[in-house]
């Protein structure tokens, strides 16, 4: 009879926690599927809640127009740019001793935008609309080009989500794309051009003009072009998507893989971990996989770059202060024209080539 109340008061403990660690599982259960799916993905929600974008230092590097003030990206003033540098022009028919000045310029006034690298010729304009869709927020993108009379329609291959973003920001829409997929019918007498526009964006730019523009022939499909469908504000987001510090909604999926789907950045910048094709840095940043190894120090603390990944380090670039360093290199066929490139030798974006010492505030 000892024995047995002895067990008895042993396994008491045992059948209790048990008991109440079914009880628990089962509320945990309960709390699991009332949850918003944010709980389950690499987000870090401290982190957030800093509400980081890509004008945070402590968490990229800033445009070389700009500098790290109190932990964000301020803009210097024209004269704080150098004074060196290929000239350029702006939307408005004004000439600037270099990029970085425009830039700095349209911090202030953000109607003037890169136009061209040429000398200014009024009235020289560049034109974007979206057409073959149901409003004026989507459709294909067709552009008429600076001296040019002839309308092409962006090209569809290696259009991503970074294009989309400068294009609906070109077009006025604050927090850029929604989708870059959707299938618009063109009718068949509207492809009068064998030709299409090949843009490659870094997605922060505020003018199609400052990416690196193809004229390539458009051999496999005449109908194998880019859309958008420009992101209208105001949306409240559902509990499958992320909401954007630019407040725009985003699904859940899309975060932490490297890709810029906010527009703001704000995706990619307080991850746990990284999905697909990209990397983590130390930073909690997670960049494409194209930018580890690549010469060019994208995360803060330079961990792409360091020798123990990356091997002995090939000779390095120079990196003055208006370099491209994050220059798109398409293959370019012999019958394709480059038409604009605003980074071939003028500091484009610069998100994340800057030596720490830029940082320090002068
Ligand atoms: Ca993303
Ligand atoms: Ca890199």
């Amino acid at each position: 009879m000892k024995i047995l109340l002895v067990l008895l008061v042993l396994s008491c403990p045992f059948f209790c926690i048990c008991t109440q660690q079914h009880w628990a599982s089962k509320d945990e259960q309960q709390v699991q599927q009332v949850q918003p799916v944010q709980q389950e993905t690499a987000l870090i929600q401290e982190c957030l809640n800093n509400k980081y974008t890509h004008e945070s230092c402590k968490k990229v590097f800033c445009h070389p127009w700009q500098r790290c003030v109190g932990g964000n990206c301020i803009c210097k003033l024209p004269y704080q740019c150098p004074r060196n540098g290929t000239s350029v022009c702006s939307t408005s028919g004004r000439a600037f001793r270099n990029y970085c000045q425009l830039k700095s310029y349209e911090c202030q006034h953000p109607k003037e935008k890169f136009l061209t690298k040429e000398y200014c010729v009024p009235p020289e304009k560049f034109e974007i609309s979206v057409v073959y869709g149901d409003s004026q927020s989507e459709g294909l993108v067709q552009v008429q080009l600076v001296n040019h009379t002839e309308k092409l329609l962006l090209c569809n291959n290696e259009w991503s989500m970074n294009e989309a973003n400068v294009v609906c920001t070109h077009l006025g829409f604050k927090t850029g794309a929604e989708h870059h997929k959707k299938k618009f019918e063109v009718p068949e007498s509207a492809v009068t051009s064998s030709q299409c526009l090949h843009a490659t964006c870094r997605g922060l730019e505020t003018s199609l003009m400052e990416c690196t523009l193809i004229k390539r022939s458009n051999i496999n499909s005449n109908k194998n072009f880019a859309s958008v469908v420009c992101n209208k504000e105001g949306r409240e987001c559902s509990l499958e998507e992320f909401r954007c510090v630019n407040a725009k909604c985003i699904p859940l999926n899309e975060t932490c893989n490297g890709i810029n789907d906010c527009g703001d950045l704000s995706d990619e910048l307080c991850c746990k971990e990284c999905k697909g094709n990209s990397f983590h840095c130390n930073s909690e940043v997670c960049i494409p996989n194209k930018s580890v190894c690549n010469g060019e120090v994208d995360c803060l603390t330079g961990e792409d770059e360091s020798q123990a990944r990356c091997g002995a380090l090939p000779e390095q670039k120079p990196k003055p202060e208006m370099q491209a360093l994050h220059e798109p290199k398409p293959e370019i066929p012999e019958q394709d024209v480059v038409i604009s490139n605003s980074n071939m030798d003028e500091g484009k974006f610069n998100l994340s080539s800057r030596p720490a010492a830029y940082h320090i505030i002068r």
